[in-house]
């Protein structure tokens, strides 16, 4: 049995897993599925980095290309173009630690330098620079798993044993980041719910993620608006609220450390309940 994880280490410190941790989606994209275009000019990306802070996030993940199915990949000096600015301009403005959202080395190593603290990486450090890069410069990182990519992942996703495949997955990067000697409390893991993955799929995940959790790492969890809480009829990406919320607090039941919204204020409001009630903490 492996011990629960109590702390997420990252460059500048560390989160302590003591109750549930919200961090922040910024989009600084012109068509993530569902705030595409509203945060791509830099001021308006710091000033809602900013609120999200004052609304109780944790961390805030700044990403600069969509990851929706069927997206196009853009190239690492666009990708960086638009993070860049938006990074450098919280990290001298927020205590909290800033993830990048990104698949690159490239732009992962720019946000570093620029005062990121993790990297969240949607395909799990595949890349062997990454790891190289998060193991080098000390930082947290988010482990994802995904079939795929982006563009064909939706196209026919199959498993034998969903569950069973995701947490091999998780695993095998888990080993492969302590070998290059990336502190283990450093590694968090996402089971990826909507990458490569049918309803049944996403369902089984939310329903058997204690699984994740006995990997004994930090669990980050992203359900936030998602298609598959419209297919349940949750409505348009902005009224996907109550949905997000649920499968939010159903994760953290099932043992998930953090969650990855857009809605941070409704969210931890919902969090403070979620943790009362399930570690008995004052309200
Ligand atoms: N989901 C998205 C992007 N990054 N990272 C982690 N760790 N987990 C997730 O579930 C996750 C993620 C997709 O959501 P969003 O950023 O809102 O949309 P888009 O990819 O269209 O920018």
């Amino acid at each position: 049995m492996t011990d629960a994880a109590t702390v997420w280490r990252h460059r500048t410190g560390e989160i302590r897993l003591d109750r549930t941790r919200v961090m922040g989606i910024l989009n600084v994209t012109p068509d993530s599925f569902s705030d595409g275009g509203r945060y791509l000019d830099p001021e308006q990306a710091l000033r809602h980095g900013l609120e999200m802070v004052e609304h109780g996030a944790d961390v805030i993940d700044v990403g600069g290309e969509s990851t929706r199915p069927g997206s196009d990949p853009v190239t690492a000096d666009e990708e960086w173009r638009r993070v860049g600015p938006v990074i450098r301009d919280l990290a001298a403005k927020v205590d909290v630690p800033l993830s990048v959202d990104t698949m690159k080395p490239e732009v992962a190593a720019k946000a570093i330098k620029a005062g990121a603290s993790i990297v969240n990486d949607v395909s799990g450090l595949r890349e062997s620079a990454m790891v190289h890069i998060v193991a080098r410069d000390r930082v947290g990182a988010v482990v994802m798993h995904m079939l795929g990519n982006p563009k064909t992942m939706q196209t026919h996703p199959k498993y034998a044993d969903a569950v069973g495949e995701v947490r091999s997955f998780l695993t095998e990067r888990i080993h492969v980041l302590e070998a290059a000697g990336v502190a283990s409390d450093a590694v968090a893991v996402d089971p990826g719910v909507g990458f490569g993955k049918t309803q049944e799929h996403n369902l089984a995940l939310l329903q058997h993620l204690d699984q994740i959790v006995a990997l004994g790492h930090p669990v980050v969890v992203g359900v936030s608006r998602k298609s598959f809480i419209e297919r349940l009829g949750g409505g348009e990406p902005g009224e996907r609220l109550p949905g997000s919320i649920a499968a939010a607090t159903l994760a953290v039941a099932k043992g998930a450390h953090v969650v990855r919204v857009h809605d941070v204020r409704d969210t931890v409001r919902a969090m403070r309940v979620a943790d009362a009630v399930l570690r008995g903490e004052k309200l």
